[in-house]
């Protein structure tokens, strides 16, 4: 009976995670390499729909994934790696070659254009408690054509 309970729980958990993925993720790609770079950036939309806070991502792609922020100070474009990032509901999050980034570092393979890789997002909600949400990321050499622009 013990038995049946928890498998009938764990089923119950499983379908929840399926069936709400914690965030929208929309246009993600991540540029490709050239032979010898051992990083390249990661680009998507995040849109949650409850209060979220993004802690970090990984790939087994890379041995290293950072947030990372581009911003001018004073008339110099500067990197920061960036904690976390938190997410307001429906506000879309944009990353971007010019502005947050997810900076994959220690490459395990060339990024071939074409190919995709896979990213864990991890994410946490407003009672402290962690998720993870996965995402394919295509590899191309630019942005995916954009809306209309
Ligand atoms: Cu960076």
């Amino acid at each position: 009976m013990k038995s049946v309970l928890a498998a009938l729980l764990v089923s119950a958990s499983f379908v929840a995670v399926a069936q709400a993925p914690s965030v929208k993720v929309e246009r993600a790609w991540a540029r490709s390499t050239v032979q010898g770079q051992d990083s390249t950036g990661a680009y998507m939309t995040l849109t949650a729909a409850e209060p979220l806070t993004l802690v970090g991502a990984a790939t087994p792609a890379a041995g290293i994934v950072e947030i990372h922020q581009m911003k001018m100070e004073g008339d110099v474009m500067k990197m920061r790696a960036v904690e976390t990032l938190a997410l307001r509901p429906g506000a879309p999050l944009h990353f971007a070659p010019n502005g947050y980034h997810f900076m994959l570092m220690d490459l395990k393979t060339p990024f071939r254009a074409g190919a995709s890789i896979r990213m864990t997002l991890r994410l946490r909600d407003a009672k402290g408690a962690e998720k993870t949400q996965d995402v394919t990321v295509p590899v191309s050499f630019a942005a995916p054509a954009s809306h209309g622009h």
